[in-house]
């Protein structure tokens, strides 16, 4: 049961009615006061909802239909412009839900988002993997005297996480020092997303893997609505394929993702939160079967001990 506030004026489409019956959720979580240049993506979650309802249920990918697959809780009601409570909110709800047996795919909202939700995913998967596709590091140390950034998140998740399983695809911008740090300790990919990917999805089979998407990682030319625009970018396609690759041959095990950093109020065409949208979709269909196949494979294990374990 999830105890901290949810507000929920609209779902993402295709949601089923029932928390206790879904093994993924969907949150939204509308906090943009750590953006160090234009704030607005407290306005995703409500902006990617209403452009869901313009997709097609079916993926073409997956052969499969998002429906009922996962319950859109809503958003948590932030504690406006306080970030340590607003921490302590979105851990609280992330606690909540993989205390269920669940798992998360949360809309942001900046990304310091991440943070707090990979803090609980790693106290419950010891090995967990950190899979980044971003145009920035995000590994400062601190952003303006402050430590709780969208700039210094991914060295938060770091300091949480195993040595080695910060894996960062897609970068393109960030200090010196913060290259410097990464290539003595994350494994890190400049530029390209989709073809580095391919070349470690075989050492990350069967690993459990975090997945969080800055829509920054795409080409301004594709998701020009971003509160920190950094040209150089990839295509959508090339993330759709990764995803695609990510979701389903890889054989990684995508216990939880999250998409940030989608800003509306300079997303004038809508195509960012559309592609957002639509990454959703793809995410939620990939994860689900992930967890029919780890159902499956649980129901073997426990058909070769007896039998004896219900799922
Ligand atoms: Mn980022």
């Amino acid at each position: 049961m999830i105890e901290t506030n949810l507000s929920k004026t609209s779902s993402f489409f295709s949601s089923s009615d029932s928390y206790e019956k879904s093994d993924l959720i969907l949150l939204g979580i509308p906090m943009d006061y750590t953006a160090s240049n234009i704030p607005g993506s407290r306005f995703a979650p409500k902006r990617i909802r209403e452009l869901s309802h313009t997709l097609e249920n079916y993926s073409s990918f997956f052969d499969d239909h998002i429906d009922e697959k996962f319950y859109d809780a809503g958003d948590i009601v932030m504690p406006w412009g306080n970030t340590v409570k607003s921490i302590k909110f979105i851990e609280e709800t992330a606690e909540d839900i993989l205390n269920d047996g669940k798992k998360i795919v949360s809309i942001g909202g900046d990304h310091l988002i991440t943070y707090p939700i990979v803090k609980k995913y790693a106290a419950k998967y010891k090995d967990l993997v950190v899979l980044q596709f971003d145009a920035h590091m995000d590994l400062r140390e601190e952003w303006n005297n402050e430590k709780y950034s969208h700039a210094t998140v991914l060295k938060l998740v770091y300091d949480i996480i195993k040595k080695g399983n910060l894996y960062q695809f897609g970068i393109r911008s960030g200090s010196k020092e913060e290259f410097d740090f990464a290539k003595k300790h994350c494994r890190i990919y400049k530029n390209d997303v989709y073809e580095p990917l391919k070349k470690v999805a075989g050492s990350l089979s069967g690993k459990d893997a975090y997945l969080t998407i800055d829509i920054d990682v795409l080409d301004p030319a594709f998701a020009p609505g971003t509160g920190y625009i950094e040209a150089g970018g990839i295509s959508s396609k090339e993330l759709f394929d990764a995803v695609s690759l990510l979701l389903s041959e890889a054989g990684v095990n995508i216990v939880g993702a999250d998409v940030v950093e989608v800003c509306p109020p300079t997303d004038n065409s809508d195509r960012t939160s559309a592609i957002a949208a639509k990454l959703i979709r793809e995410i939620i269909i990939g994860m689900s079967k992930n967890v029919c196949k780890n159902k499956i494979n649980l129901n073997l294990k426990n058909k070769e001990n007896g039998g004896n374990n219900s799922v």
